[in-house]
């Protein structure tokens, strides 16, 4: 950005009250987190719940962004991102992901299609992980044309990317479906086909991709109500092959989205319950964070999910 708009967006940023466990947000409804690891800061990227109770459908225009040096203390920025942002899309700021690559920010964004029918996944770029982000294509990258075979019109949501040691970057996304694909060095643009993973058991959405000690894990939302589960493989075209169950249904909340990372030496299980009493629902999520744990064959432990 300008020196001016990051004066702009620093001097908003709010720094947060510690909440003392879980959720970690408790000032507004965060669903479907995605974190990004840069420079000793982690940045949480959430979708923003704001159905009134008890409306009991998803009411979603805008993402968050929060940040923070010790996973305890959080700033809380101004929204990097809005639906409006993506001319094409009518409404829906469902999962997302942000990732760095050369300097500059890509997020990688779910949303419902003005004109063609269904989810589709917009792209939008910033020189700063806390925006503002400028959608970088002014077109859809995902439409929900361009993927048939799962015959419902939300299977291009929830994206994540991964750019691999050959620095090769990749897209994987879907519900009902987990989909792949190659994208070009500049991000916005896909380089191949659209593939699809074989070997998940009862996948249902949210895939995310992360790498620890030389082995790929692709988590995702198992069955519905949503386990998390997960698969592991040596390279980031499979073969995958499904580890088991990571943890149980996240309380109160038929959706729980997860994303991991490694972040100062720990590792951590970041995903959404419906806990905060009373309004706290499927609708009304709330972004916690567990430790996670790996066993020495590069398995993970299962996660019980915590108020602390
Ligand atoms: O938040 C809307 C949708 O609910 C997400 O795209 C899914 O992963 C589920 O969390």
């Amino acid at each position: 950005p300008k020196p001016t708009e990051q004066k702009t967006t620093e001097q908003k940023a709010t720094a947060l009250p510690v909440t003392g466990g879980n959720p970690i947000f408790t000032h507004k409804y965060t669903a479907d987190p995605s974190a990004l690891v840069k420079d000793g800061t982690v940045y949480i990227y959430a979708g923003h719940d704001e159905a009134p109770a008890p409306q009991e459908r998803y009411v979603m225009h805008e993402w968050l962004c929060f940040s923070s040096q010790d996973m305890v203390h959080w700033t809380e920025h101004p929204s990097p991102l809005n639906v409006k942002d993506f001319a094409w899309a009518k409404d829906d700021a469902w999962a997302s992901q942000v990732i760095e690559r050369n300097g500059k920010y890509y997020w990688y964004a779910a949303v419902e299609h003005g004109t063609i029918k269904g989810k589709a996944i917009g792209v939008a770029v910033s020189d700063s992980p806390t925006g503002p982000f400028k959608d970088a294509r002014g077109s859809a990258l995902i439409t929900n044309d361009m993927t048939t075979e799962a015959k419902i019109s939300w299977d291009d949501i929830d994206p994540t990317v991964y750019i691999d040691g050959n620095n090769q970057a990749y897209l994987f996304w879907g519900n009902t479906i987990c989909y792949y694909a190659k994208l070009k060095p500049n991000m916005t643009e896909l380089d191949g086909p659209i593939k699809k993973v074989e070997g998940l058991k009862n996948f249902t959405e949210a895939p995310w991709i992360h790498k620890h000690n030389g082995w790929y894990y692709l988590s995702y939302a198992y069955q519905f109500p949503e386990k998390m589960a997960y698969a592991m493989s040596r390279t980031l075209e499979g073969p995958w092959e499904y580890k088991g169950i990571l943890n149980e249904i996240a309380g109160n909340s038929n959706t729980n989205h997860q994303a991991i990372i490694d972040f100062k030496g720990q590792s951590y299980l970041i995903y959404h319950n419906g806990a905060i009493p009373t309004a706290g629902s499927s609708y009304r999520r709330s972004v916690c964070i567990d430790y996670l744990y790996y066993n020495k064959d590069g398995t993970m432990k299962r996660v019980v999910m915590t108020s602390e």
